[in-house]
């Protein structure tokens, strides 16, 4: 007998990053399409029922309003950014609003000083969840190896995907473009690339609605004059040091000696920080992934203070791991580890957990061990965002626990942060778990 073997030439990497442009907002502008080209901000908390209709009912009750009537809506109706005052952030802007300098995480009150005549929307969290399944279950029709990574964006192999290394990927990224387009109304941006780390760079270059191709002997002229915080892994704070290192640019991360990042910044940080800048990234795209815990957080109004806002704080954290409970059992998952996760408003973080030695998915069970976590956190400060969390996750009736190398960034997934006990405060606070 003999074995036949087939020699596959390898084909080189083709690795795609997908963005939907102005997420939040395109999926407003699909019910309002009298809004496009307006400048549009997202943000102001989740939409109830639709108020602009009430409203309208009440101004020209003469006319039939409902929800197949929303695009005559007259532009004159809808709120205005122009004297906003309060604490919501923008989750997003049109951009037509970018051009007045308004963006994510921007106070509402700042982007209306920047651009008033700007029309505020709340956001519809089932239609944008909706439609964001509806893009994805589209590009898996085309190009089956799809890694999710969050509500937006997604990472495509194309490699052996037939025609993928046609015009090296631009072929298949126009028509996975063109076919969201179809699928949804919304526009894409697509950057192709040998690896994940400069697919997602490049999905930047052409927003919105753009496609930019970047091949391995781009690296000197596409990669290395832009800033090292466009390194997906390089934040804010990593980038002040190197800021302070004078390295401000990828190509000056590159002229560094492996062996000088490794002593300025860790074994593993350096080395990684050494790879990316010469544009190494061998991370396969996975096309499955299982969560590794739930979250739920909020962030408040205003601070909270631990004694002075008790009752508030403990409504809001019954309800957070109610949530979290309801989460777990939607998705059918139990989890050993119950944590909590508490911002400052200095902006500090800290998060604390606790291993059970049951999984569970118990509202109850979930709020006694989270209260339990609270009680080693100072909670002398105020408080700006309350989290809790359910990890080591488990499917009962399945074999094992949901694989630990996924790193995702499902929105509802937050990276750990290690930290350090405190003393205890929290005696004070949610006397009812002692
Ligand atoms: N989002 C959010 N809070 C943030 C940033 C984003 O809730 N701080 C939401 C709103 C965005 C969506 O996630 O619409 C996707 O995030 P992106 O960063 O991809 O931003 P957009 O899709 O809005 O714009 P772009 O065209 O730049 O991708
Ligand atoms: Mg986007």
């Amino acid at each position: 007998m003999t074995t036949e073997r087939t020699t596959q030439t390898a084909l080189p990497r083709r690795i795609a990053h997908l963005d939907m442009d102005a997420f939040f907002a395109s999926v407003e502008l699909l019910r309002y399409p009298q809004l496009k080209g307006l400048p549009v901000v997202i943000g102001g908390g989740r939409r109830r029922a639709d108020d602009l209709l009430a409203r309208l009912r009440d101004t020209y009750p003469e006319r039939d309003w409902s929800e197949t009537t929303l695009d005559r809506i007259p532009l004159d109706f809808f709120p205005r950014l122009a004297g906003y005052t309060g604490r919501g952030v923008a989750t997003t802007a049109t951009y037509a609003a970018r051009q007045f300098g308004v963006g994510s995480a921007m106070g509402l009150m700042k982007a209306a000083k920047l651009c008033p005549q700007a029309i505020l929307l709340p956001v519809d969290f089932d239609e944008v969840r909706r439609i964001s399944r509806l893009f994805k279950s589209t590009i898996t029709e085309i190009a089956p190896v799809m890694e999710d990574r969050g509500i937006d964006e997604v990472y495509i192999d194309f490699t052996n995907v037939p025609g993928g290394q046609r015009e090296n990927g631009r072929a298949l990224a126009r028509l996975i473009q063109r076919s969201i387009h179809q699928a949804t109304g919304i526009t894409c941006s697509i950057g192709v690339a040998p690896n994940k780390l400069i697919a997602k760079m490049a999905s930047e270059f052409n927003k919105p609605n753009g496609i930019s191709i970047v091949l391995p002997e781009d690296l000197q002229t596409l990669i290395w004059p832009l800033p090292c915080r466009k390194i997906n892994g390089v934040g804010p704070k990593a980038d002040a040091r190197l800021q302070a290192h004078g390295i401000h640019t990828i190509g000056a991360l590159a002229e560094r000696e492996r062996g000088w990042l490794i002593e300025h910044f860790g074994k593993s940080y350096g080395d990684w920080l050494h790879a990316v800048s010469w544009g190494r990234d061998e991370r396969p795209v996975v096309t499955e992934s299982e969560p590794v815990s739930m979250s739920r957080e909020t962030t408040f109004e205003r601070d909270l203070h631990a004694v002075r806002d008790r009752a508030e704080l403990g409504a809001i954290f019954t309800r957070l791991c109610a949530q979290v409970a309801a989460d777990l059992r939607a998705k059918g998952y139990q989890g050993k580890t119950i944590g909590i996760k508490l911002r400052y408003d200095n902006f500090q973080s800290v998060t604390r957990d606790v291993t059970l030695p049951d999984a569970t998915d118990d509202a109850a069970s979930i709020r006694r061990h989270a209260g339990l976590c609270l009680k080693r956190v100072d909670l002398t400060r105020r408080i700006r965002l309350l989290g809790v969390r359910v990890g080591k996750l488990v499917k009962p009736g399945t074999e094992g626990a949901a694989p630990a190398h996924y790193s995702g960034n499902h929105p509802s997934v937050p990276r750990s942060v290690q930290d350090k006990a405190h003393d205890d405060h929290t005696h004070l606070l949610f006397p009812d778990l002692d």
